[in-house]
């Protein structure tokens, strides 16, 4: 396997590089640590698959909580945990919705043992955007000051967890995005493709946003800043959720940043995409532009 890394001393080299075309997967951010053993121990967790690992979780002075909803991700969940563990100095949220397969469960035996890991329980499939309302308002109560939206499938890169954490120093969302220069998407077939492209142009156009990745699913926020919208306005599920989010924060002046990553289609687990959730996404973008107060 390719271990050719590039080692940069902070995240802000590092965007450079990947906005050039560098993946991520093979960029060594030292943020003070030694060079060699950090060089080291990234080849070591790009051997094993499981990107260039750190010496030690990356800390952004913030507390950070990530939002993981999950239906269904029994042979996911235990991995991708461990995974964003080691990258960044967070606290995990499971959001399941009563997974029949007993992620719910594992998830629980999880955070038994680890204190960092907790797990709120609803009951039958609710959709993606009450499951992420439901990590916001625990991320409020609990006194985080960043919380994230990110999928429990590895389609969203756990080593690039920093690299958001890192961007959310200035700014109020940050987006991994697929569609800036430097990222991408691997594995989605045309259709797949064409339709999130399609939905992300059609809902630019017709929001007059500059956001490329309006529906993406990989996040940071502000947690002050997502307390000053009226969330319990907010009705949508699917891609729409994250749609009416981004919006929502851009229209209240608030800074949103897109930094590239590199998205993966699944290769574990079954998808829940259907034909329903782009229909909500058609419908819904142009009542958002009506709805949604300037400020
Ligand atoms: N709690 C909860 N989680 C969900 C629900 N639907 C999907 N998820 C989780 O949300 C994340 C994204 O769902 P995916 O099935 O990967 O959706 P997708 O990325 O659009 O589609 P594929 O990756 O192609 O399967 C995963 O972690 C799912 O387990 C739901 O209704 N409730
Ligand atoms: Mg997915």
């Amino acid at each position: 396997m390719e271990s050719v890394v590039r080692t940069v001393p902070d995240f802000a080299e590092a965007e450079a590089l990947v906005r050039k075309g560098i993946d991520s997967s093979r960029i060594v951010v030292l943020n003070g640590d030694d060079e060699n053993a950090a060089v080291e121990h990234a080849r070591a967790g790009i051997e094993q698959k499981r990107g260039p690992l750190r010496l030690r979780p990356y800390s952004c002075g913030k507390r950070c909580l990530i939002v993981m909803p999950t239906y269904n991700e029994l042979d996911n969940l235990e991995v991708i945990v461990r995974d964003i563990l080691a990258y960044l100095d967070t606290d995990v949220l499971v959001v399941d919705d009563g997974s029949p397969d007993g992620t719910g469960d594992l998830a629980d035996r999880m955070a038994a043992e680890n204190e960092r890991i907790r797990v709120i329980h609803r009951e039958g499939k609710q959709g993606l955007g009450t499951a992420y309302l439901a990590g916001f308002d625990y991320a409020a109560k609990h006194g985080y000051e960043r919380v994230f939206e990110m999928d429990a499938d590895f389609s969203h890169p756990p080593w690039d967890l920093p690299r958001l954490a890192a961007a959310s120093l200035d700014a109020d969302l940050v987006i991994g995005s697929r569609y800036v220069r430097g990222g991408s998407t691997i594995g989605w077939t045309f259709k797949r493709n064409m339709l999130s492209r399609g939905g992300n142009l059609y809902s630019r156009i017709v929001l007059g946003s500059r956001i490329r990745d309006l529906t993406a699913g990989f996040r940071c926020f502000a947690v002050d800043k997502l307390q000053q919208l009226d969330l319990s306005e907010i009705g949508a599920s699917g891609f729409a959720f994250q749609i009416e989010m981004a919006y929502r924060m851009q229209r209240k002046g608030f800074r949103v940043v897109e930094v590239p990553i590199h998205f993966t289609d699944r290769e574990v687990g079954v998808s829940k995409m259907h034909g329903g959730i782009a229909k909500e996404a058609l419908f819904l973008v142009p009542k958002l532009r009506f709805r949604v107060p300037k400020g």
